[in-house]
């Protein structure tokens, strides 16, 4: 992309009103402009970011065995009266009248519509276990959005859902979930920890939160120290073998948000093994029973011949919350720091003196070789002082910097920077290349 075609709208102040880092950077790189409290456009810079953390969690949602569906935005108040959750849900629920005066509302999350699904064509315990899953938009008309897309009213979920035919299977289902959850947030460069956690309006009885570690967090995460350290388990683990050792091997270290948590239990671990800090909700796993199934009457035929309501679990996973919390996870003075999986760009072309022809051409190959490496390169070929380009290209995170001015361009070098780093290198163009492609 050519930044002089490309729509990248920089602030150099961010608005008084943010009040976190990630929230003043996604505004003064041009990721988002708010267009009402807790409602956001997507600029094409925060667009990419989203659609790749988007693509992460679906690849790892369909490894586990979920299947991708999609749901609508609007659903119909009757299903959630068949739960007992439309009065229930209270001032959160965006309610909605069509012009046959029928009552519509849009999607807080989906138990009831995916149950809806369910019941419509599965009907025997020889179809199970199925998992479905979406990425869609929610609303919730939050008391109080604040810090940008941390707490949107509008917000990008995943959000996927497991049908078993009994309470030991449906924790096979949870165990996929929640190992499969610890392998997303490694890929997006985070350290992620698993908190036992209060199910609030979804119910249930197990569940847990997934927490990365950030000081504007809302949450105070108390948790064993090994638990903070242990890596996720990797994409090759058998997902159709037993799973519980490794959640087990997990569960077992404390871990818990400051509303469950139990200080004797905490206090009773060896004080260099104590970590406490605070932390940003990014997932949330449900296991509730038959909590809808029974009440919408999604029953499946047992091995017996029984019919039984099915037995569900579900699994969120805040999307576009993820892309404020990467940023206050990874950030400095200058800007954004990207981890490679999610990074806008692969590698930005820096064109210190537009209209030369040796820097001209230099940039052009530099361009042409990180595109044809699928890098998708941004190339800064607007005609701006060198230091606000630096500027740019620093705030927007971009994790390669090719740096190319006429004095290199005459010595046969560029300058390659590293933006997590800071490192750069002098080096010819060919070798600069190498170091990014690889
Ligand atoms: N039905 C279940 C799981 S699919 C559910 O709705 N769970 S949830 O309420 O915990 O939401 C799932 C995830 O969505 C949360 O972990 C959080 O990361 C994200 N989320 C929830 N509310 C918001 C919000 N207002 N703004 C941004 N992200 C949100």
């Amino acid at each position: 992309m050519r930044l002089s075609r490309y729509f990248m709208p920089t602030l150099r102040e961010a608005p008084a009103d943010a009040q976190i880092v990630s929230h003043q950077l996604m505004l003064r790189a041009g990721l988002i402009r708010q267009e009402a409290a807790g409602i956001y456009a997507w600029l094409p810079l925060g667009l990419k970011v989203l659609k790749k953390i988007e693509q992460v969690v679906r690849e790892e949602m369909n490894r586990a065995g979920a299947v991708e569906i999609l749901m609508p935005t609007l659903q119909l108040a009757d299903l959630w009266r068949e739960s007992g959750r439309y009065e229930a849900y209270g001032d959160e629920m965006l309610r909605i009248k069509d012009r046959h005066d029928r009552d519509l509302l849009y999607g807080p999350t989906a138990e009831e519509v995916v149950t809806d699904i369910f019941r419509s064509y599965i009907k025997s315990y020889k179809d199970l276990p199925k998992n479905l899953y979406n990425i869609q938009w929610k609303f919730r008309d939050e008391r109080r959005p604040r810090f940008g897309v941390m707490r949107g009213r509008e917000f990008l979920m995943k959000d996927a859902y497991s049908f078993d035919i009994d309470e030991a299977a449906a924790r096979r289902s949870y165990n996929r979930m929640f190992l499969a959850y610890l392998n997303v947030y490694a890929r997006l460069g985070l350290k992620a920890i698993p908190v036992r956690a209060d199910t609030g309006p979804i119910g249930g009885d197990l569940s847990h939160e997934f927490i990365i570690l950030a000081d504007t967090g809302e949450s105070e995460v108390f948790a064993h120290r090994d638990l903070v350290e242990m890596g996720a388990p990797g994409p090759d683990i058998d997902w159709e073998g037993d799973l519980q050792p490794l959640v087990d091997k997990r569960t077992q270290l404390y871990a818990a948000s400051d509303e469950m948590h139990d200080a004797a239990a905490y206090e009773a671990l060896p004080q260099d093994k104590r970590m406490t800090a605070r932390g940003i909700e990014v997932g949330h796993i449900f296991y509730f029973g038959a909590k809808y199934s029974a009440p919408m009457k999604a029953n499946v035929t047992g091995p017996d011949g029984k019919d039984t309501p099915v037995q569900m679990g579900s699994y969120g996973v805040g999307v576009s919350r993820l892309v404020g919390g990467i940023i206050e996870a990874s950030h400095d003075d200058g800007g954004i720091i990207w981890p490679d999986s999610v990074a806008p760009f692969g590698a930005a072309v820096l064109n210190l003196r537009v209209g030369d022809a040796g820097t001209d051409e230099v940039c052009e190959t530099a361009y042409k070789a990180l595109s044809d490496a699928g890098l998708d390169p941004l190339y800064d070929d607007r005609d701006d002082r060198p230091g606000a380009k630096f500027a740019a290209t620093d705030l927007v995170g971009i994790p390669w910097q090719l740096i190319v001015g006429p004095k290199g361009v005459a010595d046969g070098v560029v300058e390659l920077k590293r933006r997590a780093t800071g490192e750069r290198q002098t080096l010819p163009l060919d070798a600069a290349l190498k170091a990014i492609i690889g």
